[in-house]
């Protein structure tokens, strides 16, 4: 198949989720097209099948906004026509799936039928999406979609709660590459991190409110009052600094390390003891689903889509947003002994084979075939 995907290039999930799926496609042998307005952060080696289109959005002095959703539709009809792409794969809804509406409405004024697959992710339903600024769009562009998938049941069950969505929304799990996360942790790595034996937690994200930084921070000070700890930080965002002012004032900041935004997570994960999610929402949690696949157990929050991949008291322990002495108790339940940790380690590898990516790609090679099959050229 020759499939565009289209995505944000970023760290954030989906623009990772989406670069996973094209390389994983590419691997299968079908063609895939990237058009975003960078290189993804995920896409940094050469796989023959992958082809990369950048959007330009020209400035001109009359645009105090230059029109990104434009360049975007208008590049898409460009790499579809010239490549004859068999579908589009857009992540995210806003401003991809609007943009994809235009494109496909343009190509079927030239006799082309592109269908166009929506993947919902999160923020552009429950938090962006539902702004009444880009509401009527967003509703309006899921519903021209040939299909919309969601990564969690929680996801689609919101969408339905928002939107007034005519049509079925179907979930496929996000997934990890189990065997790329499986690593063998680098010795010197952690003795430079944790010198004397420190347990090593983990906190990965892009730092918005949304993620409550500072609730990590005081579950590490609860933590450390009891078991030698050290807590890495891995991303950037605007809650950072926050952050290190609290840990300075809780005086836990020199057993802290913001290692800013990484690409070889399954390095960092690999030395990592317990990975820390206290998000208010989290319509799946990649970062948490990496981290267990790296063997890595999870103690998170029970909101959104956390419910459907972290299991209470098995893979790690969830409790109610913002409920510190919980989550800090918990950690401390799993990190009290070295064979409890292991035994939490082992189920929590376990269970992220679940949503491996030989599990999960095929579902959506599945989906596009339908729409390969059912769709005729006008
Ligand atoms: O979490 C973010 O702020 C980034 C956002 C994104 O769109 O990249 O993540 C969302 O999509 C991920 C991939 O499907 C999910 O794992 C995250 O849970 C979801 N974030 C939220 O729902 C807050």
């Amino acid at each position: 198949m020759r499939i565009g995907i289209v995505c944000y290039p970023t760290f954030g999930g989906s623009g990772v989720l989406a670069t996973e799926l094209g390389k994983a496609l590419a691997r299968e042998g079908h063609m895939v097209h990237f058009i975003t307005y960078q290189q993804p952060v995920r896409l940094s080696e050469f796989i023959p099948n992958i082809y990369y289109h950048e959007v330009q959005v020209p400035t001109y002095p009359l645009f105090d906004y230059p029109p990104y959703e434009t360049a975007l539709a208008s590049t898409m009809v460009d790499v579809i026509r010239n490549n004859n792409l068999d579908l589009l794969h857009v992540h995210y809804a806003i401003p991809h799936a609007s943009a994809a509406y235009m494109a496909k409405k343009i190509l079927e004024k030239e006799g082309m039928h592109i269908p166009v697959i929506t993947t919902l992710h999160g923020t552009d339903i429950t938090l962006v999406g539902r702004d009444k600024t880009y509401a009527p769009v967003v509703a309006f562009s899921i519903n021209q979609s040939d299909a919309i998938t969601a990564v969690s049941n929680n996801l689609r069950d919101e969408t339905y709660k928002t939107f007034n969505i005519e049509k079925e929304i179907e979930v496929i799990y996000n997934f990890v590459d189990v065997q790329r996360f499986s690593r063998k942790p680098i010795d010197a790595f952690r003795k430079v991190i944790a010198p004397n034996g420190e347990r090593i937690l983990l906190h990965a994200s892009n730092f918005r409110k949304i993620k409550r930084v500072q609730d990590i921070v005081k579950i590490f000070y609860e933590v450390q009052k009891k078991i030698p700890a050290k807590l890495l930080f891995v991303g950037d965002g605007p809650e950072r600094q926050a952050a290190e002012e609290l840990a300075r004032s809780l005086g836990v900041c020199d057993d802290m390390r913001f290692v800013g935004k990484q690409e070889q997570m399954e390095d960092i994960l690999a030395i990592a003891d317990l990975f820390l999610l206290t998000s208010e929402y989290e319509s799946f949690g990649l970062a948490a689903l990496e981290a267990m696949a790296a063997g890595v157990p999870v103690i998170s929050t029970n909101a959104g889509g956390l419910k459907e991949i972290n299991i209470n008291g098995e893979t790690g322990y969830m409790a109610d947003v913002g409920d510190i002495l919980t989550m800090s108790r918990k950690a401390m339940d799993i990190l009290q002994d070295d064979e409890t940790l292991k035994g939490f380690k082992k189920r929590a590898a376990d269970h992220a084979k679940k949503f491996d990516i030989a599990n999960i790609v095929p579902l959506y090679e599945e989906l596009y075939e339908r729409f390969l099959v059912m769709e005729k050229p006008l």
